[in-house]
């Protein structure tokens, strides 16, 4: 159980497995996206200067089915959503994913570190805008007229994750950091609980499928699908405060 103060700012750090039970592949699963495409082909800068068609036939294929009837938030978006709404303190969730499931679920208070497949930039206005059609190298940018500067706006390998500053702020200052769905193999996100428990004073917890590679660094960690264990967390949290 949990025993945290009801004004405590809880942090939620999700992964693509949080959106598995809706739909959308996971990268490291055996039968997950980076089984399938290289990364250095498609998730780097590199990969987009050298081929940027490849690039974005990849992102257009991940949008088109993330807007299409079949793809839905699941009982752990829900969940968190529901937490915001009824837990007094803070909640801020930081997101890995590049979906919109934590959004259409109805949670407001979330950072997309890695950016998000529904927006894309140009290159040299830089500023993100809605994007759900599928984009290539002939469009031209609205603002500047330049054709061939547009881009995902999404984080690639070797770019800088986004919102750190606000993120480095809410790692400081929660009791409770709570992992859900990530493997933790990919940083700065993997470095956050060892972060957080370097300020010395919050619980850490795990919800995966399975132990992940940095379970060992959590004060406790849960095994189980995000649709059950997140709901049931939140439930506990919930009556916790209540009692
Ligand atoms: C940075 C957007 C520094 C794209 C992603 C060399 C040069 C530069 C940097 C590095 C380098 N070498 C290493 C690095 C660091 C690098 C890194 O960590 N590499 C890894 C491969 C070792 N990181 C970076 O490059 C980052 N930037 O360091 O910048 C810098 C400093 C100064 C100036 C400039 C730069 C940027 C990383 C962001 C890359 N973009 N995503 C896209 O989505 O297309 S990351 C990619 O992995 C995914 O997007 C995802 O967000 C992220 C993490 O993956 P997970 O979400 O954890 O998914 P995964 O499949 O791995 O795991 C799923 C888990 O869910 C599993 O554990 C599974 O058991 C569980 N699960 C499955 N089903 C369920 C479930 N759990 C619950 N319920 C279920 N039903």
């Amino acid at each position: 159980m949990i025993g945290i103060a009801s004004n405590t700012t809880i942090l939620i750090l999700t992964g693509a497995g949080i959106s598995k039970e809706s739909g959308l592949d996971t990268f490291r699963d055996r039968d997950g996206i980076w089984s399938r495409v290289s990364l250095e082909d498609v998730a780097t800068p590199e990969g987009f200067r050298r081929d940027p068609e490849r690039v974005h036939a990849f992102y257009n294929a991940r949008r088109r089915s993330l807007i299409s009837d079949g793809i839905a938030p699941n009982p752990a978006h829900a969940a968190l959503a529901r937490l915001e709404r009824d837990w007094p303190g803070r909640i801020v969730v930081v997101t890995q994913n590049i979906d919109d499931l934590h959004e259409r679920a109805g949670s407001r208070a979330l950072i997309h570190m890695h950016g998000e497949l529904l927006k894309i930039r140009c290159r040299h206005c830089n500023r993100p805008r809605e994007w759900r059609a599928d984009l290539d190298c002939a469009h031209v940018c609205p603002d500047c007229r330049r054709a061939g500067s547009l881009r995902p706006h999404v984080v690639w390998f070797g770019e800088m994750p986004l919102e750190m500053g606000r993120i480095s702020e809410a790692l400081s200052e929660c009791g409770l950091f709570v992992s859900i769905g990530t493997s933790g193999h990919v940083y700065p996100a993997a470095g956050f609980v060892a972060e957080v428990r370097s300020h010395g004073r919050a619980h850490t917890l795990e919800l995966n499928l399975e132990r992940s590679e940095g379970a060992g660094l959590f004060h406790e960690s849960r095994t189980g699908p995000a649709s059950e264990l997140v709901p049931a967390f939140v439930d506990e949290l919930l009556h916790r405060q209540d009692a």
